[in-house]
């Protein structure tokens, strides 16, 4: 296992050790390569059948079945013990980008109806400012037909760059979300002020959710390339 494949496991392990409530009834299960690892240790609990696990995609959901865990929506259940998720990158007051896996709309639903919420990630997510790990733009969930109109707003709000986000290897087309949306990948440079600017853009009329997690997470853990983890809360 690589240095940063065995750092996502040891994060996500110490995460779940340390935080999963014994007496949890609703959890949930994020997105990405790190919570592989939090749904494999959810996974190996003894009394799993004891909760149902929320998930905020295709592949969480796929995660939640391959690991045995029950699983439940979110409109079934509103109110979230605790959830676990990753991110692209963490500043140390725990704001994050996050929404390079496409998943950020259902990823915020899950984090605002959580009572805690635990980031997990590898040593490379640290950052003291956002913006300079995760130089791809912050990710933004938009309605379809307002990409144009939407693209022009940010470059007069001060992006230095906007793509539409293209896939598949020729990138023939635009990425579409769980919720038959397109993104937006918008480079701001460093991000100083997330609350502000997120409030911005999501001001923006066509603008769905963005990819600044502000006021949501309680803790974050690192796992390190030396083998130990990190915490910042
Ligand atoms: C999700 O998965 C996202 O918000 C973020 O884009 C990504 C992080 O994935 P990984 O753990 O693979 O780095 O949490």
């Amino acid at each position: 296992m690589s240095s940063v494949e065995s750092a996502k496991k040891l994060a996500a392990y110490r995460a779940v050790d340390e935080n999963f409530p014994p007496a949890a009834k609703v959890v949930g299960i994020g997105s990405g390569s790190t919570v592989i690892y939090v749904a494999e240790r959810i996974g190996q609990l003894d009394n799993k059948s004891d909760f149902v696990c929320i998930p905020t995609g295709f592949q969480s959901q796929q995660l939640i079945i391959d690991n045995g865990l029950r699983l439940g929506t979110i409109e079934q259940f509103p109110h979230i013990d605790i959830a676990f998720d990753g991110a692209d990158e963490v500043a140390p007051n725990l704001d994050c980008i996050k929404g390079g896996g496409a998943c950020l709309f259902q990823e915020k639903l899950v984090a605002a109806a959580a009572d805690k919420f635990i980031v997990v990630a590898d040593y490379r997510k640290k950052s003291e400012v956002l913006g300079r790990q995760w130089t791809q733009g912050i990710p933004i969930e938009i309605v379809p037909n307002a990409y144009a109109k939407v693209i022009n707003d940010l470059k007069k709000l001060g992006a230095k760059k906007v793509d539409l986000r293209s896939g598949g290897k020729a990138k023939a087309g635009p990425v579409i979300t769980d919720n038959h949306n397109f993104l937006l990948d918008a480079d701001f440079g460093d991000v100083k002020d997330a609350k502000k600017l997120h409030d911005e853009i999501k001001a923006l009329v066509g603008v769905v959710e963005t990819g600044l997690f502000t006021d949501l997470a309680q803790k974050a853990y690192f796992g390190e390339e030396n083998g130990e983890v990190s915490t910042w809360t």
